[in-house]
């Protein structure tokens, strides 16, 4: 949705050109989900409208009503036949008729959005004539840095679990620490990331990204869904990652959405930003989420060690996968993400998360990832690591 609305709204014809070309691969990545989720039945879920159906479901009106404000269809029946027909099929459902918005109304609010997306185009425009240094490419911290090679991982269990990872990177330790917790037998891939395996590329064809889990064949993608899944196909191997009610693992799953969502999307900023002034800003705003996660470690673990409570649970796992990543912006920035005066729960989870055995075997070396985001920083960024 993000794309396919900055592909009419962005505010250079680069930007649109750009956004457009992302929707179209979003659209065939979906036509090619819809084949193998309704397994040829007429919706996601099969013959009944299921999760996926609600998930893009809810994007429906404004599909209809970008035909009319863009001159675009987002599922056009001679790209996307599937998803065409998908959603004829999905908008005559009584309880969809029911609560989809009404065109006209979408439309209306749609025209005044692409007045305002209009007018700060304009301005940001005006404000480029200003010198405003645009950023560079992403600048990819997570390069490789050692070729692909293989090791076994021996612990117990049957399964034939295979894990594509890179040594640096957090997502990737999400998933060791899972297994490891779990106490599960896995072989481990060191990918290249500049030079991607046709396994790797067969697995996760639409991220492109490690980790990816293969068990017995069929690939896992995107950390946190790996995690799920490991914790709901072993639920009988060592710890339970996901709360048993209901409830708390809704908290337990926005915790970590927010943990990915907000500290993530910040801090990655910090490393990537051209200017002192850019990184100050996107610290400040990284450890504005720090600040909310504090209330988050308070409402997981009721008092107790872990979020999960007195062990580790799903939430433990997604952050304390980033420990070694915060020890290192601690000597890179001189700035500590998880500071006792200000986060004191943080602080401690973060020592006792470190002290845990999974945590000693999975994390990777401080120094090394030091070394390692050295070498990526920009050079506003180098400057300040080497003043520390
Ligand atoms: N949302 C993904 C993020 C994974 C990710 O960004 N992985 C990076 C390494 S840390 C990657 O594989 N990047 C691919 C590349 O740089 O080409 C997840 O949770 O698994």
């Amino acid at each position: 949705m993000p794309s396919w609305q900055k592909a009419s709204l962005g505010s250079t014809e680069e930007e649109k050109a750009e956004a457009l070309k992302l929707t179209v691969e979003a659209i065939d990545n979906l036509e090619t989900a819809f084949k193998e989720c309704s397994k040829g039945k007429p919706f996601f879920g099969g013959d009944a409208v299921g999760y996926l159906d609600v998930t893009l479901g809810a994007v429906v009106g404004w599909a209809r009503a970008g035909e009319t404000l863009f001159g675009r269809k987002l599922f056009d029946a001679t790209k996307s036949p599937l998803l065409a027909a998908w959603m004829e099929r999905f908008v005559a459902q009584d309880a969809v008729k029911a609560v989809l918005p009404e065109n006209e109304k979408l439309i209306e609010y749609g025209k005044m959005s692409i007045a305002y997306h209009a007018q700060r185009a304009a301005a940001a425009a005006a404000a480029a004539k200003n010198n405003i240094s645009p950023l560079s490419d992403r600048a990819n911290l997570l390069n490789p840095t050692s070729n692909t090679h293989t090791h076994t991982v021996s612990m117990a269990g049957g399964d034939e679990l295979k894990m594509l990872g890179m040594w640096a990177s957090p997502y990737v330790s999400r998933v060791k620490l899972a297994l490891h917790l779990k106490g599960l037998s896995y072989d481990y891939i060191e990918e290249d990331l500049a030079n991607k395996s046709d396994l790797f590329l067969r697995s996760n064809p639409v991220h492109k990204t490690v980790p990816v889990l293969i068990h017995n064949g069929h690939p896992i993608c995107e950390s946190s869904i790996i995690v799920q899944y490991i914790d709901e196909t072993f639920p009988d191997a060592g710890v339970s990652l996901l709360p048993s009610d209901p409830y708390d693992r809704a908290v337990a799953r926005f915790w970590a959405g927010f943990i990915d969502d907000q500290l993530l999307a910040a801090w990655r900023m910090v490393y990537r930003a051209k200017t002192v002034e850019e990184r100050d800003e996107h610290m400040s705003r990284t450890l504005a989420a720090v600040d909310v996660l504090e209330g988050g470690l308070k409402e997981c673990s009721k008092g107790k060690a872990f979020f999960g409570g007195d062990s580790v649970g799903y939430v433990d796992v997604v952050l304390g996968a980033l420990v070694s990543w915060v020890h290192a912006n601690d000597v890179i920035t001189g700035t500590k993400l998880f500071d006792a005066a200000n986060t004191p729960l943080l602080a401690a989870w973060l020592e006792r998360f470190g002290e845990l055995e999974a945590a000693k075997v999975v994390l990777q070396d401080v120094d090394r990832v030091v070394e390692y985001t050295k070498k990526f920083l920009p050079e506003a960024n180098v400057t300040a690591a080497d003043n520390q």
